[in-house]
């Protein structure tokens, strides 16, 4: 047994879990009129809507608790003050001095990293500045149309998300292209169409040797140089964002144009350093700027607000409820707002490689469940796909929704009917539909008796089904930065309390290695025998169909 399955208060929360399974919210909202009350939270324009969950107020007490058994309150303060909390990587984890709104110094290794930070922060302004008025110019004195963001993972998912999601808010006439995937067809696709001549690549890699991004930035050099016929003005049309100066220089990229990363930010909590410049390209310094201060002000929300108002304390503890005492294996991450279509790709990421883990911090297995399987869509496309699923399915899959009040142009006919089906299904998830009103329903219908008994099953809903709803007015540049440091709060506590280290990635680093050493044996026509029968038999295949195409 660990520490924390010996807790007093997990042991309690495993004894209530028993207590409780089976009381069905239906009750717990006749109960409590004031529930909504009760059980919601509010950070400027965001609001929380936890009430229909499935807990109580003793339910609460216990999982407050727990996070003062596992010392949060102190975990957060090491967390601002840049202790190395990455203990794997003996690394501070920084991402909340990035939108540091103060002066106060932060120091990591006896230095203080703000002015920094600042002055990197002012570089990236100016770079986008320039292009956003065209006074950047190109090798024929044209204007930049086209930026491609070349990065994977960490360095691709934040700012292709943030961009995607303040479309409304960025110049129309600069495209901004993403490119993260090594097959071809990725960036053959998104080059197609674009001149050499009035396009900026951005190669976001913090190593610079990431294998899909540098054969990817390979791919996008040589593309420049076959259709202008020579590389020496290579420097006017490639910019890079990495902490490996050196390899930068070294592909081609001029000093003034590659910006700094530091070990001290994790890739996928990167979006608010230099990583974010095709952000700032897309939508100005001044609103990259409101970003920055809302994931602030959820910041000293997170490090100020009592536990049991904290909505990212609060986001943590419902999932550790679901997760380790109900068992729930999954959450769902359902947007309603289009501009957010990337946010559960983005969220997988942050918190699938951060909380997906089985050894602790003192380097034993874990004898309970960590990180959940993230999924998501946009709640709308869902609900005619896999919704099936969270009303009659077998699974308990708690769900988050987030929707718009109004949108930027909001045409009303199209807002209400959006916002009709959030407040719908989050009601129908929650009460479900019982016999009586499937046979009374059914009987309205004009059913016989005979058709009803046959029907009747299949139209009861369990209900039951647990949603978080977090509404905000709009998706400006300042809620979205509020939403997403929400988010990278509640992985950091169930993180601390399932006493893992959220900000290595050693899964991340196997496929890398992995993938570099069975690259060799893919050169030649010869057949491989050292792996596993499987492997051997897929690369195999794979040589010989290749080898009869004469590739
Ligand atoms: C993020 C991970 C990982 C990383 C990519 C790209 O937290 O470390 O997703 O961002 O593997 O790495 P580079 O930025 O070094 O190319």
């Amino acid at each position: 047994m660990s520490r924390l399955t010996e807790s007093s208060s997990w042991r309690a929360l495993a004894k209530h879990y028993h207590e409780v399974k089976d009381v069905h919210m239906r009750e717990l909202f006749d109960n409590d009129p004031n529930r909504f009350s009760h059980y919601s939270l509010e950070l400027n324009d965001i609001l929380y809507d936890y009430s229909k969950n499935r807990i109580t107020e003793t339910t609460i007490g216990h999982l407050l608790q727990l996070a003062y058994d596992v010392d949060l309150p102190a975990w957060i303060e090491k967390l601002f003050k840049g202790e190395p909390i990455n203990n794997t990587e003996h690394r501070a984890v920084l991402h909340t001095a990035l939108r540091e709104q103060g002066n106060k110094p932060i120091i990591v290794n006896g230095e203080n990293i703000l002015p920094e930070i600042k002055a990197e922060r002012e570089r990236v302004k100016q770079l986008a500045e320039k292009i956003r008025t065209r006074q950047w110019r190109g090798v024929t004195n044209q204007a930049i149309t086209d930026v491609v963001n070349i990065g994977i993972g960490g360095s691709h998912l934040g700012p292709m998300m943030v961009t995607e999601a303040l479309w409304s808010h960025s110049l129309h006439d600069l495209n901004i292209h993403f490119v993260s995937n090594i097959d071809e067809n990725h960036i053959n696709d998104t080059l197609e169409n674009l001149s050499p001549e009035t396009t900026l690549f951005i190669i976001a890699s913090k190593t610079f040797t990431t294998q899909d991004t540098m054969v990817n930035a390979e791919t996008a050099r040589q593309w420049y140089i076959n259709k202008l016929g020579n590389d020496e003005s290579i420097e006017r049309h490639f910019t890079a964002v990495t902490s490996n100066v050196k390899l930068a220089k070294e592909f081609g990229v001029a000093a003034e144009n590659i910006f700094k990363m530091w070990d001290w930010v994790g890739g996928r909590y990167s979006l608010w350093s230099a990583i974010g410049l095709a952000i700032v390209i897309a939508i100005g310094s001044e609103q990259f700027d409101e970003l920055l201060e809302g994931a602030y002000e959820a910041d000293q929300h997170f490090r100020h607000t009592p536990l049991e108002k904290n909505i990212p304390v609060i986001m943590a503890l419902l999932g550790i409820w679901y997760n380790n005492f109900f068992g729930a294996q999954s959450m769902a991450i359902l947007p309603y707002d289009q501009h957010l279509h990337r946010f559960p790709a983005y969220l997988q990421q942050a918190d699938m490689e951060s909380n997906g883990k089985y050894i602790n911090r003192q380097g034993q297995e874990v004898d309970y469940t960590t990180g959940p399987v993230i999924f998501g869509e946009i709640g709308i496309a869902g609900q005619h796909a896999f919704f099936q699923l969270l009303h009659q399915g077998t699974k308990l899959v708690p769900a988050d929704i987030l929707a718009p009040v109004y949108n930027f142009r909001c045409i009303a006919r199209h807002h209400r009917a959006l916002m009709s089906n959030v407040f719908a299904q989050t009601e129908a998830l929650m009460r479900g539909k019982t016999r009586q009103e499937a046979y009374a329903e059914l009987k309205s219908e004009g059913l016989d008796e005979k058709q009803i008994k046959q029907l009747l099953p299949y139209k009861v809903f369990p209900g039951n089904r647990p949603t978080s709803s977090l509404l905000f007015d709009t998706l400006d540049p300042k809620t979205l930065g509020s939403i997403i440091a929400l988010y990278e709060h509640k992985i950091f506590v169930q993180g601390v309390i399932w006493n893992i280290n959220s900000f290595d990635q050693w899964g991340v680093e196997l496929g890398k290695q992995l993938a570099t050493s069975i690259l060799g044996e893919l050169n030649d026509a010869e057949p491989v025998c050292l792996h596993d029968s499987s492997t051997n038999g897929l690369i195999n295949h794979y040589k010989r169909r290749r080898a009869r195409e004469n590739l």
